[in-house]
């Protein structure tokens, strides 16, 4: 599969500075924000430094490097985050996954109770 990167996406703009951001957590090859429209108490948003589209983009393509520091940046934002009770990451992507933004990101969702998701 190709992944086509557009670089005008806005967390393509928030990782260059055009644009302001709520930086929760910041490493090498990884930044983690609070989304702007928040689902829970909860909601961050981690995202690679590089120009991934998807989960599946990032996942073949990021190197080993990326890979790990992006999953210590989630443990982390847990962490930092106190989601002792739980939480849920979610990822989406392209059309079917309802995905808004093309720079792959994960939602970091807890604070509260999120009820089942898959039955
Ligand atoms: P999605 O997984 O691509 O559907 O989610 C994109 C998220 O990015 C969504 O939760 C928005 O609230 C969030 N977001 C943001 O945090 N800052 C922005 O400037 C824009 C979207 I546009």
């Amino acid at each position: 599969m190709r992944f086509d990167y557009d670089d005008g996406n806005i967390f393509a703009k928030i990782l260059r500075g055009e644009i302001p951001n709520k930086t929760f957590l910041e490493t090498e090859h990884t930044l983690a924000f609070e989304d702007i429209a928040p689902q829970a108490p909860v909601h961050m948003l981690v995202i690679p430094k590089g120009a991934y589209v998807s989960y599946d983009h990032f996942a073949r393509d990021a190197s080993d490097a990326e890979i790990i520091d992006f999953n210590r940046t989630v443990a982390a934002v847990c962490e930092k985050a106190g989601v002792e009770e739980g939480f849920r990451a979610i990822t989406n992507a392209r059309a079917h996954g309802v995905q808004e933004v093309p720079h792959f990101h994960v939602h970091i969702l807890g604070g509260r109770p999120l009820g089942r998701m898959l039955e």
